[in-house]
């Protein structure tokens, strides 16, 4: 019997008793069950032999995850197979370049791998080009702005206080600081001023527009953001990040083929690893600001060189097996549940009497004004994780608190619909946050006490409710 037949039915190797003094071959697929999940499984068990302390921590983060209710915008749950293809071999490969160009030896699995994922990401996204190697939206981001823009150079996104991203412009982030970057905001609905878009665009003619937002509840119009860019010679930037998953889904317009260039992560929405994607479609042959070079060839040396070296190629692989998922039907239903929660958790939550911005959502995110509450975003995202729910601060428009206090919580449907509730749990859900915030007294911006009784009520609420709905995903995507 070789050890894999022993790994197969799950045993402990018999008669070992030195700590890694098992010597396994692990390209041997003698077992059936494959030199990868050997590799795996050996490394779960020195792991767990040989640094216990760790072992237990990444078993702390299996249990918090199955016992606490979060209800983020930020995040999904990965599959287990995307998280194993994370930690797969690939992760020794340091190669840089694309498939059958490289600057390295060494990169046979990985081409395949590389190859394999932006294929899937182009038909997902029904995309004509894709680069699979950002390692966050960020990065992305960063790929296509310094690729289209000079030092200096005007670029036009969304506030950061409306719901914008670092990367689209604000003052913290290179963005912000490298380029001319001019910000519009939402109009007195808290939904995207248009009109202000197009003024500023025609006033300051930037060379790139950002459509996208982290903290934006409604249906973004590319349509009308590429008019704004046709008119003034811009580039239309596209950031999908949070809502990348209706997309693939046709649940919210796809800018695909009206923006020039759409980034996304795949960790927010596509139950995928920490990583980025650049998407191109009509547009893969239009020329960039030199008038020659075209925006494919810039994107992907962008990238390679200009903004990363190395990719990851782990992430890759974990990025393909994402997008394998995501191309079944049942994430399709996944993405309606999202949606149908967000909305019904948005209209339990102003029945209750909070102030939801823009009155409700279209998609999975839905934002609280907490100013007329005698409370701050801090201590309700900290009141509610005390009870083990979920949910994250925000700054909102006009918002007269610094970032790490804000006035504003976000919520998002992606996990509890991923974990199969529907609409009957988001109103225990809005029903248990109401209780504790409206338990809260709030002590100074940062501090504040919280009944006990309504927290210990509330926590064997949320035991109660993951109980009912454990994280299948793991195991089943829904
Ligand atoms: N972009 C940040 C957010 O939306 O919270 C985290 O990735």
């Amino acid at each position: 019997m070789s050890h894999f037949d022993e790994y197969a039915v799950g045993n402990e190797i018999q008669g070992v008793s030195d700590i890694g003094s098992v010597k396994t071959d692990l390209s041997q697929q003698g077992s059936g069950i494959g030199a990868h999940a050997a590799f795996l499984a050996e490394g779960n068990r020195l792991l767990r032999c040989q640094d216990p302390v760790l072992a237990e921590l990444l078993d702390q983060e299996i249990a918090d995850q199955c016992d606490r209710l979060a209800m983020v915008a930020h995040a999904s749950l990965a599959h287990a197979s995307v998280l194993s293809a994370a930690g797969s071999a690939l992760g020794n490969v340091t190669v840089e370049g694309y498939a059958k160009s490289r600057y390295h030896p060494g990169s046979r699995a990985f081409d395949g791998v590389e190859e394999l994922a932006v294929e899937r990401a182009k038909t997902v996204f029904k995309a004509s080009y894709a680069n699979v190697q950002p390692h966050s939206c960020s990065s992305a981001n960063l790929s296509v702005l310094f690729s289209l823009l000079s030092p200096g150079d005007t670029f036009l996104g969304l506030d950061l206080d409306a719901g914008g991203h670092l990367t689209h412009g604000a003052p913290a982030s290179v963005t912000g600081r490298h380029f001319q970057a001019l910000s519009y905001g939402l109009d007195a609905q808290g939904f995207i001023d248009y009109d202000q878009v197009a003024k500023l665009a025609r006033k300051h003619r930037p060379k790139v527009i950002i459509a996208g937002a982290s903290a934006y509840p409604r249906t973004i119009d590319y349509s009308r953001f590429r008019s704004v860019a046709d008119e003034v010679g811009a580039y239309l930037l596209a950031d999908i990040s949070h809502i990348a998953g209706l997309v693939a889904a046709g649940l919210h317009p796809s800018p695909i083929d009206v923006a020039h260039i759409t980034t996304t992560s795949t960790y927010k929405q596509l139950g995928g690893p920490r990583g980025g994607l650049i998407l191109m479609g009509r547009e893969r042959d239009t020329v960039g600001p030199d008038g020659r070079t075209k925006l494919t060839a810039l994107m992907q040396k962008g990238v390679f060189p200009r903004s990363q070296g190395t990719p990851n190629p782990a992430a890759i692989a974990a990025k393909a097996r994402a997008l394998a998922l995501v191309a079944r039907p049942e994430f399709k239903k996944l993405a309606v549940l999202i949606v149908d929660n967000a909305r019904s958790l948005a209209a339990n939550l102003i029945t209750m009497g909070h102030n939801v911005l823009t009155g409700g959502t279209d998609n999975h995110m839905v934002l609280l004004d907490l100013s007329g509450q005698n409370l701050t975003g801090v201590v309700a995202e900290q009141s509610l994780e005390s009870c083990r729910i979920l949910a994250n601060r925000n700054r909102i428009p006009g918002d007269t608190k610094p970032p790490l206090v804000a006035s504003g919580l976000r919520f998002g449907s992606n996990i509890v619909s991923q974990r199969g509730m529907g609409t009957p749990e988001m109103k225990v859900c809005a029903d248990l946050v109401t209780s504790i915030l409206s338990n809260v007294t709030l002590l100074d911006d940062t501090k504040y006490v919280l009944n006990p009784a309504v927290r210990s009520a509330a926590r064997d609420a949320v035991e109660d409710l993951c109980s009912q709905y454990p994280v299948d995903v793991y195991r089943t995507l829904l």
